[in-house]
C-alpha cells in the first residue's frame, strides 16, 4: 500500500510508515488493527476528535439535502454559519474560503484593497515575521524564510517586509506610510510552537492602532480551542482587525477557512473582486456552524486549559527534553540532539503506539485532539520517556 502511494504521487511528504484505516476520538487504527494515539490531530484540524458524533451527524444530514450550490445563488446554511462565526469572532462579517492558504491570500488581498481604497496607498507593503508559516501558495512562500518552502519557487511577489518575531520594536521600525498591515501567527507553529514574550500581542495591537495599519492574526492553527481559549489572541485580550481561520473550522471533515473582520475592512470587497467555487458551500457551512456551536459552549477550550498542566508538567519531568514551549494542548518539545533526531523519536513513538510529527531537526510537536483524556496524555508521555531513555520496556503498561 505504501509502495503504491509512493510510486504514483509526488514526494512532497515523507510520511511515517503507518497506514491509517479508521479512527475515533483521539485514536487511529492502522490496516493491521494496531491502535495509535493521534498526537498530531491533522495539524490541529481534529481539535474535536476523529468522528466527532455531533459534527458527523450535521455532515450526514447535509449530505442528503444539498452539498454545493456555488455563491451564484444563496443556500439555506450560509446565513447561520456566517452570523455564528462572525459572532464568535466579535466581528461584523466573514468571508468563507476553503484552505488556510486561500484565507491568508484573501487577507492579503483585503488588506491591499483596504489600503488602496481607504488610504490611497498604491505601493503597499505588509510587515511579516521571520520563521512564519502561512501556507504554500506562490505569494505566501515569497515571504517565507524557510529555504525548503521558499527557494526555487520565484519569481516572488513583492510587498512584504520581514522582521524578527517577538519584537514590537522591529515592527515599529518596519512600518512606513505605505504599510497596510502586520501579519503574524499569535503562536508560531511550524517554527517550533514559539510563544512570543508576554505583552507582545498587546504591543502589536497598540502599534497597529496608533499607526493606522491592520493587525492580521493567522489563527489557522492556534485558534478554535487549541490553546485553551477560542483564539490565541484572547490570552492577551487582544482583538486583531482580521482573524484568519481554517483547519478545525472544517471539523476534520471538509476544508473550511474564513476571514472575519468588521465592515469597514471586509466591506472593501465588492461583487466580482474575490471568490471561490467551493467557499461557503452548504456542506462546509453545516459543518462550520456545528464547530462554532461546539466552541460557543466553551467546553473544548476548558479541556485544553485543564489538560495543559498534565501535558507540560509531564514533559518538563522527562529526561532528554531540553526545552518545552506552548500553551493549552499544543507543545513544541526539543529533545537532546545527541540522543536522536526528531524524526527518529517520532519513528520510535510510532512503534509504541503514539503518532507525532517532528519539525526542524530535534523538535517534536504534540497536539492531540482536545477530547484526549489525562491518562492518555500521561501514557503518551511515558512512551516518550521510554523512547528518550532508550528503554525497551513499556514504561506504563499497555495502551489505556
Ligand atoms: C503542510 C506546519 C502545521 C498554518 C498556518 C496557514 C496554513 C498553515 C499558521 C496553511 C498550515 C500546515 C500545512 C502542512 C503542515 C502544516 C503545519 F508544520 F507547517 F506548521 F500545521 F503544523 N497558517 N499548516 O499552520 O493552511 O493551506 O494547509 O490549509 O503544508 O505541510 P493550509
Amino acid at each position: 500500500m505504501i509502495e503504491l502511494a509512493e510510486s504514483r504521487s509526488a514526494h512532497n511528504y515523507h510520511p511515517l510508515p503507518v497506514v491509517i484505516a479508521s479512527a475515533e476520538g483521539a485514536w487511529v487504527t492502522d490496516v493491521e488493527g494496531k491502535r495509535y494515539l493521534d498526537c498530531l490531530a491533522g495539524y490541529s484540524s481534529l481539535n474535536f476528535g476523529h468522528g466527532n458524533p455531533v459534527i458527523l451527524a450535521a455532515a450526514h444530514a447535509q449530505l442528503d439535502r444539498v452539498t454545493l450550490t456555488s455563491r451564484a445563488f444563496f443556500n439555506d446554511r450560509f446565513g447561520a454559519f456566517a452570523s455564528g462565526l462572525a459572532e464568535l469572532c466579535g466581528k461584523d462579517m466573514i468571508l468563507p474560503m476553503n484552505t488556510g492558504a486561500e484565507a491568508v491570500e484573501t487577507a492579503i488581498k483585503v488588506a491591499r484593497k483596504w489600503g488602496h481604497d481607504v488610504k490611497g496607498i498604491t505601493d503597499p507593503n505588509i510587515v511579516v515575521m521571520e520563521d512564519n508559516f502561512h501556507g504554500r501558495t506562490t505569494t505566501i512562500v515569497s515571504f517565507s524564510t524557510d529555504p525548503d518552502a521558499h527557494d526555487g519557487f520565484g519569481p516572488y511577489t513583492p510587498g512584504f517586509r520581514i522582521v524578527k518575531y517577538g519584537s514590537a520594536e522591529a515592527i515599529a521600525d518596519a512600518i512606513d506610510e505605505n504599510t497596510v498591515a502586520v501579519l503574524l501567527e499569535p503562536i508560531q507553529g511550524e517554527a517550533g510552537v514559539l510563544v512570543p514574550p508576554d505583552g507582545y500581542l498587546r504591543q502589536v495591537r497598540e502599534l497597529c492602532t496608533e499607526r493606522g495599519v491592520l493587525m492580521i492574526a493567522d489563527e489557522i492553527q492556534s485558534g478554535l480551542g487549541r490553546t485553551g481559549d477560542t483564539f490565541a489572541c484572547d490570552h492577551e485580550n487582544v482583538v486583531p482587525d482580521m482573524y484568519v481561520l481554517g483547519k478545525a473550522l472544517g471539523g476534520g471533515v471538509v476544508p473550511v477557512s474564513a476571514l472575519a473582520a468588521d465592515a469597514d475592512v471586509l466591506g472593501v470587497i465588492k461583487p466580482g473582486q474575490h471568490g471561490s467555487t467551493f467557499g461557503g458551500n452548504p456542506l462546509a457551512c453545516a459543518v462550520g456552524e456545528t464547530v462554532v456551536n461546539l466552541l460557543k459552549s466553551g467546553e473544548y477550550q476548558a479541556r485544553a486549559r485543564e489538560l495543559e498542566s498534565v501535558l507540560f508538567e509531564g514533559l518538563r519531568a522527562l529526561p532528554g527534553v531540553t526545552a518545552v514551549r506552548g500553551r493549552g494542548l499544543w507543545a513544541g518539545v526539543d529533545v537532546d540532539p545527541s540522543l536522536a533526531t526528531g524524526r527518529q523519536v517520532c519513528e520510535r513513538l510510532m512503534a509504541r503506539g503514539v503518532l507525532a510529527k517532528d519539525t526542524h531537526g530535534s523538535t517534536i510537536r504534540l497536539a492531540p485532539p482536545l477530547v484526549v483524556e489525562a491518562r492518555e496524555i500521561e501514557w503518551a508521555l511515558a512512551q516518550l520517556g521510554a523512547v528518550l531513555t532508550g528503554s525497551e520496556l513499556r514504561a506504563a503498561g499497555g495502551r489505556p
